[in-house]
């Protein structure tokens, strides 16, 4: 039997009865294949954590086409986005990629992951091959404080000295792998610098995969399962039921009810000013009748004095809030708020 024939035809017909007069039926599920047993799982390198940062905090850039020396942009910084070296080669993965210097010889990025099931992996890198050149970084995974794979990429080139791009640019996107054995449960992946190479380090993207004939292609992502989920529907258009009844019913049951405080509902504290209170010695006509918080004060008085339907401030679940330092105004003998 082919795995697509087997179609988990999860046809969800339960009826919840917490109470008469609330039946709810959840919508039925539409048949899904089941996924082949493959994980794909991708990592953007500009996304990890331990990307060198400037004063306020922002990524440090550190663009490969400046050349810049480590002491002016140290560790990993944010190549891009790239130019036209990159967008000439159909562009980084997710727009953005990270580099550090060719003379660095130190730094760390680092993204935990969850390894989904257990067995034979290949950890795949697109990076910059700059040709005849070295361009020394190591990917680690630990697993339990243990470490499960080490692998040094850019010791030697991987692509054709003879590519037309790389002979235009001196250097190409590339990618190469490695197996790892990883058991199932949280891992990190690290891309860490150890020596100075002959020229600038640039990750893309990594691939963790236990999909062993893959091999990837540019920036194209594998079958992630959302996509083949949606191509599949694609195809055979099965008509979908709509997630909620038509017409839509209102009445929620009541395990679904907001609970109650104190018998209320929920409020909406507003900070209201003293001068609300100030004007209440002015006939309702002159005044606005709920507290309420506008700027300018004026406008507003003179637009909504004496008016019962008023935007936000007519709500009942709107209450005043005072400002504690107001307080000894407020209370005052005699003051408006007292009375
Ligand atoms: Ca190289
Ligand atoms: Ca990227």
């Amino acid at each position: 039997m082919r795995i697509r024939d087997l179609l988990v035809t999860g046809l969800l017909y339960l009826t919840t009865c917490s109470s008469p007069g609330f039946c709810f039926s959840p919508s039925p599920h539409q048949p899904i294949s089941l996924s082949p047993p493959f994980e794909y799982l991708w990592y953007e390198a500009e996304n990890m954590r331990g990307i060198s940062q400037t004063a306020r905090h922002e990524a440090l850039l550190n663009p490969s086409y400046l050349e810049l020396p480590a002491a002016r942009a140290p560790g990993w910084g944010i190549n891009g986005p790239g130019v036209s070296a990159e967008w000439s080669q159909g562009g980084e993965s997710e727009w953005n990629s990270v580099a550090a210097s060719a003379d660095e010889t130190r730094g760390t990025i680092w993204q935990d992951i969850e390894v989904p099931r257990a067995g034979e992996y290949k950890v795949w890198v697109r990076y910059a091959d700059w040709g005849n050149k070295t361009e020394n970084f190591n990917v680690r995974i630990e697993q339990q404080n243990r470490q499960v794979f080490r692998h040094e990429f850019g010791g030697k080139d991987v692509i054709d000295p003879h590519d037309e791009t790389n002979m235009y640019w001196g250097w190409v996107f590339a990618w190469d792998g490695a197996p790892a054995t990883l058991i199932k449960g949280p891992a990190r992946i690290s891309i860490e610098i150890e020596k100075a190479a002959q020229a600038v380090r640039q990750v893309d993207c990594v691939l963790v995969t236990n999909d062993l004939t893959y091999t990837p292609d540019g920036r194209r992502k594998p079958d992630f399962a959302a996509m083949r989920y949606l191509r599949e529907w694609s195809r055979a258009r099965t008509p979908l039921l709509p997630l909620i009844e038509t017409p839509a019913r209102i009445d929620a049951p009541p395990a679904w009810q907001r609970p109650k405080l104190a018998g209320r509902d929920f409020l909406m504290p507003w900070n209201i000013p003293k001068e609300f209170w100030a004007l209440y010695g002015k006939p309702p006509a002159e005044r606005p009748l709920y507290p309420f918080s506008a700027e300018p004060m004026d406008e507003f008085v003179k637009a909504y004095s004496g008016k019962r339907e008023v935007p936000i401030f007519d709500s009942k679940l709107v209450v005043p809030v005072i400002y504690i330092n107001d307080l000894p105004e407020l209370l005052k003998d005699g003051s408006a708020f007292r009375r």
